[in-house]
């Protein structure tokens, strides 16, 4: 019984895009994930009452391999949540003004504790699990949160279904205006790409960003940071910078790179970046892929609606690492609590009990709740 539900998993994992477009190593690999993940439901510790399994699991699937209907409807989901009222404190982010925005403040107010740190993986996952559930039962949709697989368009992204500008991408490359390459991380300099305008086409080139910036990289004039917190009230355009030599952090060697290092630690840091060593990492990669304002932006980032699928492409990895070798790869968590380099001397370390907060955006969870994707609040997998 077992044997053979994991071998039509295992087909079904691989067929459904076959047809639509390349299957690539990771694919496959993320096959081999479900598969390790449905067998592992039987012996996993029982933490939580979940009565999800793989089975019966949310399937996330690849934004190239939805149909232009599917999309349009992620789009449309979006958008009903950047015309729904805030519900965050005023006190608390005196610039949110849509329910969009809330995600951009929570975020913002969150960066220094949720970055380079032990939980790095699991906030973002809840995070973006919580806008999923928002587009859900706050919009009508009946999707799941779509990904973005850098490496099928790795050579050239803005040709991509994502950013091809058409009513059915996630809009396309800013105006042209001439810059420097901004600097995405210590030591590294991307050169720049051909945009650094407002986005002037698909669904969201109307889109205004409320909050931030407070850490500029697009170096163009006039684009000021926010002094204070970043909360307060700061329309302007979404401004783009679709940037191809970051694109080239995030090719398919890059993220299969990842997926025989054993430990946390060394994963989530390759994944993250070796800066010293000029290595950008397919995280940044993804962020500079998109580039500007405020995709650009280390706090703000969430105010370019394409970070949730940046994100989840991000979630992918970790789960495809995780159910590689999943008794070993679950419970597992390492890094300190707030960001290094901040003066603090010896930092607590991050363990599985800590409480992660998210304010109007999701109930409090610890990050052992929140390193199972059928488990705790979650019930997803992905193809
Ligand atoms: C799971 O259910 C059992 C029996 O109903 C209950 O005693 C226990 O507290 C529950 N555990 C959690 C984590 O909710
Ligand atoms: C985040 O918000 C809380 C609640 O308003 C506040 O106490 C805290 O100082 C903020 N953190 C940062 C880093 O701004
Ligand atoms: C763009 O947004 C402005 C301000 O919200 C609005 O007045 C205008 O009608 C919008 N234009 C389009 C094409 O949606
Ligand atoms: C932020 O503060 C600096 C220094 O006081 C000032 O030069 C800059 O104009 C301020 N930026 C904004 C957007 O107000
Ligand atoms: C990763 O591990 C797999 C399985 O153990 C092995 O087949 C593969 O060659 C390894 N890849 C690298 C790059 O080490
Ligand atoms: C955190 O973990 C690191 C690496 O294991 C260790 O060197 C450090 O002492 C730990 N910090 C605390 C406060 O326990
Ligand atoms: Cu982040």
């Amino acid at each position: 019984m077992r044997f053979s539900l994991s071998a039509a998993v295992a087909a079904l994992a691989a067929v459904p895009q076959a047809s639509a477009f390349n299957v690539d190593q990771w694919d496959i690999l993320a096959g081999k994930a479900l598969v390790n993940q449905i067998e592992y439901q039987y012996t996993k510790p029982r933490y939580f009452n979940s009565t999800c399994t793989p089975q019966n699991a949310a399937i996330r699937r690849e934004w190239g391999s939805l149909s232009k209907r599917e999309r349009r409807e992620y789009i449309d989901a979006v958008q009903c949540l950047i015309d729904s009222p805030s519900k965050i404190d005023p006190s608390f982010a005196p610039g949110a003004r849509t329910r969009f925005d809330d995600f951009v403040a929570v975020h913002i107010n969150q960066t220094i504790f949720i970055h380079t740190t032990g939980n790095f993986l699991t906030w973002h996952r809840y995070f973006t699990w919580a806008y999923e559930q928002a587009l859900r039962n706050e919009c009508g949709y009946k999707g799941y949160q779509p990904y973005w697989s850098w490496p099928k368009y790795a050579d050239d992204p803005l040709n991509s279904p994502i950013f091809d500008g058409s009513e059915y991408s996630m809009s396309g490359d800013g105006s042209y205006i001439p810059h420097e390459g901004p600097t995405a991380a210590p030591g590294i300099v991307l050169e720049p790409g051909h945009g650094g305008g407002c986005v002037t086409s698909g669904p969201f080139k109307n889109f205004t960003a409320n909050l931030g910036p407070l850490a500029v990289t697009l170096l163009v004039p006039g684009l000021d940071v926010q002094n204070g917190t970043g909360l307060d009230y700061n329309p302007r355009c979404l401004r783009r910078d679709i940037n191809v030599d970051a694109a080239s952090y995030t090719k398919i060697d890059n993220v299969l790179d990842l997926f025989n290092r054993s430990t946390i630690a060394d994963f989530q840091s390759r994944l993250q970046g070796d800066f010293a060593n000029g290595y950008l990492g397919v995280h940044s990669g993804g962020h500079y892929t998109i580039s500007g304002d405020p995709a650009g932006d280390f706090f703000a980032s969430p105010g370019d609606p394409v970070f949730y699928l940046h994100h989840s492409a991000i979630d992918r990895v970790f789960w495809t690492w995780q159910n590689l070798a999943p008794r070993e790869r679950t419970f597992v968590v390492e890094g300190p609590t707030i960001l290094p380099g901040l003066g603090i001397e010896n930092p607590a370390n991050a363990t599985l009990d800590d409480v992660q907060y998210f304010d109007v955006l999701a109930e409090d969870r610890t990050i052992r709740e929140l390193l199972d994707t059928t488990s705790g609040p979650f019930c997803y997998i992905y193809l």
